[in-house]
C-alpha cells in the first residue's frame, strides 16, 4: 500500500466542496489515514512549494494557499500517488479529464482546488512536512475485501 499527501486548497474549502472531494476518494476505495484543518503559515507554504520558488506564479501561489484554511490529509491505497493524481486531474482544470475533480469543479489553474503528491518520493517528504508520525492512523477497514482482491 502507498500513502500520498492531499490538500483541499482554500477555494475548495470556501466553495463547500470538501465533502464532495473526500467522497470521490472514499468511493474509489482509498482510505484516509490522517487529516487536519489548518490555516497554512507563510513558512509552511514556502516549504511546501519550495520547488516552485523561481516560477512566475510563485508569489500568487503562496498568497492563494495562505489566504484561507485548507484541509490537509494523507490517503492510502494501492498506487495511491498515481490514483489520487488521476482523481484530481491535470494541473490546469481546462485540460483535466472530464470526471476529475479539477475538471468538474474548476476552470482556472490559480484556483485548481486540490494538491496531491506527484511521486512516491515527494509523497513521503510532504507527509513528513505536514504531519507528525503520531498523527497518522493505521487502521483496518472491514469492507476492504470487497474493494480489493486479497
Ligand atoms: P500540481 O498541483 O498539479 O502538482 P504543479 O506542482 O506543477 O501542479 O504546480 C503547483 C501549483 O502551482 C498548481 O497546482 C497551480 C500553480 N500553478 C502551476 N502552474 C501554473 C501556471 N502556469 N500559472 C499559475 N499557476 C500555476
Ligand atoms: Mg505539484
Amino acid at each position: 500500500m502507498q500513502r500520498t499527501f492531499v490538500m483541499i486548497k482554500p477555494d475548495g474549502v470556501q466553495r463547500g466542496l470538501v465533502g464532495r472531494i473526500i467522497t470521490r476518494l472514499e468511493e474509489r476505495g482509498l482510505k484516509m489515514v490522517a487529516a487536519k484543518f489548518l490555516w497554512v503559515s507563510q513558512e509552511l507554504a514556502e516549504l511546501h512549494y519550495a520547488i516552485h520558488k523561481n516560477q512566475p506564479f510563485y508569489n500568487n501561489l503562496i498568497k492563494y494557499i495562505t489566504s484561507s484554511p485548507v484541509l490537509a490529509m494523507v490517503w492510502e491505497g494501492p498506487e495511491a500517488v498515481a490514483a489520487v493524481r488521476q482523481t484530481m486531474g491535470a494541473t490546469r482544470p481546462r485540460e483535466a479529464a472530464p470526471g476529475s475533480v479539477r475538471h468538474d469543479f474548476g476552470l482556472d489553474v490559480g484556483r485548481n482546488l486540490t494538491h496531491a503528491s506527484d511521486s512516491v518520493e515527494n509523497a513521503e517528504a510532504e507527509i513528513r512536512l505536514w504531519f507528525k508520525p503520531e498523527e497518522i492512523v493505521s487502521w483496518q477497514r472491514d469492507i476492504d475485501r470487497w474493494t480489493f482482491e486479497m
